[in-house]
């Protein structure tokens, strides 16, 4: 009954999309956990580049079965956008299991979402303005809608009713807009419910089933450990639990199931948003990174903030999740460097501070400890072994599993599928 979690172990866009899809052809279920469509997962399949945003990145492969867990907020609109999409191009999603006790991501979250970060003005927290947080912050409230809801009219009305209450007299006296009207809201979602129907499924009886036959599931994180609302940096975060733990409560499945975590690592950082950033380069070394590793949102477009390699954040990510092994990812685009800077620690006031800060005036604070290695100019795309990397590669991913205190299990060397090396 193998269950495996995949999660991103720093502020996200790892490649966790590719990682997933690359695991996805041994496995029979991928399941997404958390978040919602302010994921961006690429996979590239030849000459064929998909943006996952809702959909498990597993659906590009068509023998296992995809599944939306009840711990992910779905908008409607927005996963038939990207069914419609992906069937265009060929790829069949009619065997995707959507659950019914996911919460629904309604006009008024969106609306919500842009209005809040307007107000918040600098101490916004640059979300994707997806709805994400305002349709989390409901279901904590228990003023959400879940997807069966949508299958009942009358049920409907009343739960858009509660819903709506407090988020009318806030919209009207705060911020001055119109209120959101309750039976065109109903309406809408009713119809939205209907395309939905047959996709929707007691996806935690079907996963806890498949793991009994001894079937193999892969849990897929969207977002990653730093941006986790318990364990990243609080308050610049998502509003889901994107780290390990998060596949159990988001899915309906024990962790005694989980045999496996990996960690998808980038050979450096970026981070999209607002927040602290400890080894963020502000110089021509970020927008080379930026330039060489094309790091700009695949759902917003936004450019990424580009770091060097932070081992504490990775130390951090190994112990928060668990990780049995890391994927590194990326490693070619630092190809080309004299010299490559790693941190080690962070100064916080004159203190060396091996571990994370739980303090996050602290973390703001903390200033990067740099060792220095040498780097390679070799292009390492067609590498397919570990020993055929150049020599000071290998010493670079070797100080890296160190720094880690994890197994690096495979390395990124490209895009494509087949640019991976499995280390043994
Ligand atoms: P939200 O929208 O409420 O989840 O935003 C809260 C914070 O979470 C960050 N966040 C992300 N960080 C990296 N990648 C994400 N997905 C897209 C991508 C991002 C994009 O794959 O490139 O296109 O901009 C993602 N989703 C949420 C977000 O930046 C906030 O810091
Ligand atoms: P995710 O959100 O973790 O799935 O990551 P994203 O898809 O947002 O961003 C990762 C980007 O890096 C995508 O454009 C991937 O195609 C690309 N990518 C993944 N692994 C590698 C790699 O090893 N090398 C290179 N050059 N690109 C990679
Ligand atoms: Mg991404």
């Amino acid at each position: 009954m193998p269950g495996i979690v995949l999660i991103g172990a720093q502020w996200g866009d790892e490649g966790k999309g590719k990682a997933t899809d690359l695991i996805g052809t041994k496995v029979d279920y991928v399941a997404r956990f958390n978040g919602g469509n302010n994921a961006g997962h690429s996979v590239v399949v030849g000459n064929e580049s998909y943006a996952l945003h809702l959909l498990p990145s597993g659906i590009i492969n068509p023998h296992l079965t995809p599944v939306i867990g009840n711990g992910v907020v779905v908008d409607p609109e927005v996963l038939f956008e990207e069914i419609d999409g992906l069937e265009a191009r060929g790829i069949d999603c009619s065997h995707l299991k959507v659950s019914e006790a996911a919460h629904i991501i309604a006009p008024y979250h969106r609306t919500l979402d842009k209005v809040t970060e307007r107000f918040l003005g600098k101490h916004k927290i640059g979300t994707t303005g997806r709805g994400i947080g305002p349709a989390y912050a409901d279901k904590i409230n228990r003023v959400g809608i879940r997807v069966h809801d949508l299958f009942n009219a009358d049920h409907l009305h009343d739960k858009v009713e509660a819903s709506l209450h407090q988020k009318n007299q806030m919209l009207v006296k705060l911020y001055n807009r119109r209120p959101i009207d309750v039976d065109q809201t109903t309406e809408e979602l009713l119809k939205l419910g209907e395309r939905l129907k047959p996709y929707v499924a007691n996806t935690g009886l079907i996963l806890n089933k498949a793991l009994d036959e001894g079937k193999t599931v892969l849990f897929e994180g969207a977002q990653a450990t730093m941006l986790d609302v318990d364990h990243g940096t609080y308050p610049f975060v998502t509003s889901s639990n994107p780290t390990a733990g998060g596949a159990c409560t988001g899915t309906g499945v024990g962790p005694t199931k989980i045999t496996r975590v990996i960690g998808v690592s980038k050979a450096y950082v970026t981070r999209v948003g607002e927040g602290p950033f400890p080894t963020e380069l502000f110089d021509e070394s970020g927008e080379w990174l930026r330039q060489q590793g094309h790091e700009f949102g695949v759902t917003t477009g936004r450019p990424r903030r580009c770091g060097w390699f932070d081992a504490v954040v990775n130390r951090y990510a190994s112990q928060v999740n668990g990780l049995t092994d890391i994927v590194l990812t990326k490693l070619d685009v630092l190809t080309g460097l004299k010299e490559i800077p790693i941190c080690v620690a962070y100064d916080v006031d004159g203190e060396r501070h091996d571990d994370m800060p739980t303090d996050q005036a602290a973390f703001a604070a903390a200033k990067p400890i740099y060792e220095t290695m040498p780097g390679w100019d070799e292009d390492i795309s067609n590498c397919h072994t570990f020993e055929e990397l150049p020599a000071t590669c290998q010493a670079y991913v070797k100080r890296l599993e160190e720094l880690s205190n994890c197994r690096i299990s495979a390395i990124g060397t490209g895009p494509q599928r087949d640019h991976i090396i499995s280390v043994h």
